[in-house]
């Protein structure tokens, strides 16, 4: 035990007494004690139906049989290789080269690794002083990496994409936290977002000190984001006196696996051009479309392509290693593309990224060059690759269809199509009886219905509450990432617990 010396207290103290001097007594309230924005803030994909969960799974642990399941299935959240889904080969062989730089000597490299991948790891290290991923970068990013990631997208979009517009980062999580506290200046100031949201912008507006402006998508049109939504919204906003500084869009949609059609994205930079709004695009779920139908397309493209250049859009891009194919969560690698501001504003950005000293962990940085910039036609692991990649994409493709029927075969249930992302976003039409005994707990309808539906089968989804969603509907979120053998299963033990539900309520 540590000791100091300290007059109030005979000759030696412990320092946890000492300390106490300083510190707030263990009696003090979380109010007093926690700062109020942080208090304010909520992250639903981790609430209290998850930490009910990893009680039941301490309980299966300790008491194997002394549930109705005998494993809980965590579908609150997107983290697919915890579900099972394999790490890309190529991607994790440059990264394991270039984490233990010594294997690139030895002669037995060859054989256990492809060719294009000791190339690639070579390149790389020649990119970072000491050829280590031990050291600190640049505030933004190893230059040669973004500049790797601006062909990337150079290559996606057909337009010309400047190394030093991008900030790479540990997810794409910090990025909207820099962007989010450098936009709001007080209370006054309002971001714009998609109800239901991904809850990481209401808990970064919380913590910043701002206010959400909630647009609603429209559930009957799909999800379907309307001009005349927005417009009304904003006006409602600055009519409260409050200064709309930026407009989310999350495309492909979490929670709502939405695509937006690209008409949709004109109109929605026409509107950020017309009102002066920052547009913040949420971009992580691009490699996540599962419709023929429709295509990702980035809105640093359709704003470009519309004629709109640097001078007359603020635009931002999120992207992150934790979605896609990749499902590099762990990782922690993203990058921001930050467009249209002044040099005085990126500056400032600049400052914010440095007082973290490294822009993001060099694995993170490595690893979102080769998601922008994966082996091409030609290239000795492009077949492998590919089939690994396309294999990952057609599972997810069927999972989600099966998922959605299932859904939309229930009771008063209604399931809107996952055209991407890694989310359903279901509709519970729930009986009043339902609803006045979630009252009397008392929770949220949603939270009662996935509280018990956790209880029953193990199967961990988020309530809808935890989005935000039109008032007086309530919803529920789950992934579509289980293993593609366990999807069958999982839909009969849903099918059980909610036609028994049903009946326990039916009015
Ligand atoms: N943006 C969106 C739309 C997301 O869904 C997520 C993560 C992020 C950004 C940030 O992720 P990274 O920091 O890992 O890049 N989605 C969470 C979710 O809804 N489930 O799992 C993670």
């Amino acid at each position: 035990m540590a000791f100091v010396q300290c007059r109030r207290f005979s000759k030696y103290t412990p320092i946890h007494s000492f300390l106490s001097l300083f510190l707030p007594s263990r009696s003090t309230s979380t109010a007093s004690y926690v700062a109020a924005k942080v208090l304010k803030c909520e992250y639903a994909v981790r609430g209290e139906i998850v930490t009910q969960a990893e009680k039941l799974q301490e309980q299966l642990k300790k008491q194997p049989g002394s549930l109705p399941f005998d494993e809980i299935l965590y579908c609150n959240i997107g983290n697919p290789q915890s579900l099972g889904q394999h790490p890309v080969t190529f991607f994790r062989e440059v990264l394991a080269l270039c984490d233990h730089p010594y294997l690139l000597k030895r002669i037995e490299t060859r054989g256990l690794f492809s060719g294009d991948s000791i190339e690639r790891a070579n390149k790389i290290l020649d990119q970072i002083p000491g050829r280590s991923t031990g050291v600190y970068s640049h505030s933004q990013g190893i230059k040669g990496l973004r500049e790797t990631i601006a062909s990337g997208i150079e290559a996606r979009d057909g337009f010309p994409t400047n190394a030093n517009d991008l900030f790479l980062t540990d997810g794409a999580s910090p990025g909207i936290h820099m962007m989010v506290q450098l936009l709001l200046r007080s209370e006054q100031d309002g971001i714009m977002c998609p109800i239901p949201q991904y809850p990481l912008y209401s808990a970064t507006i919380a913590l910043h000190g701002g206010t959400l402006v909630p647009y609603y998508l429209d559930e009957a049109r799909g999800w379907g984001l309307e001009i005349s939504e927005l417009q009304k919204q904003l006006d409602n906003a600055r009519s409260n006196g409050i200064t709309v500084r930026a407009l989310v869009v999350i495309n492909p949609g979490n929670p709502t696996g939405q695509i937006l059609a690209k008409e949709n994205q004109k109109q929605i930079v026409e509107f950020c051009y017309r009102e002066g709004l920052v547009l913040l695009a949420d971009e992580v779920y691009q490699e996540n479309v599962y419709v023929s139908d429709k295509k990702f397309h980035s809105f640093k493209k359709i704003a470009r392509a519309c004629g709109y250049g640097e001078k007359d859009i603020a635009l931002v891009s999120f992207q992150s290693v934790s979605k896609g194919y990749y499902g590099e969560c762990g990782r922690r690698g993203g990058y921001m593309e930050v467009t249209g501001f002044s040099t005085k504003i990126r500056e400032q950005l600049y400052k914010l990224a440095s007082a973290n000293m490294c822009s993001s962990n060099i694995s993170g940085q490595i690893l979102a060059s080769l998601v922008m910039n994966p082996p091409k036609a030609g290239d000795e692991s492009y077949e492998a690759y590919s089939a690994e990649k396309d294999g990952i994409l057609s599972s997810l493709t069927r999972r989600a269809k099966i998922l959605e029927d299932a859904f939309n075969s229930l009771e008063g249930v209604t399931c809107n199509k996952a055209e991407g992302s890694m989310y359903l976003f279901p509709r519970l039409h729930l009986p009043n009886k339902a609803i006045e005994a979630a009252a009397l707990v008392p929770t949220a309808p949603d939270a009662f219905y996935a509280r018990r539906l956790l209880e029953a089968t193990g199967i961990v989804v988020v309530p809808g509450s935890g989005f935000g969603q039109a008032p007086g509907t309530w919803h529920f979120r789950g992934t579509i990432l289980p293993p593609e053998d366990k999807i069958p299963p999982i839909v009969e033990r849903i099918r059980t617990f909610h036609e028994k539900f049903m009946d326990e309520y039916r009015d």
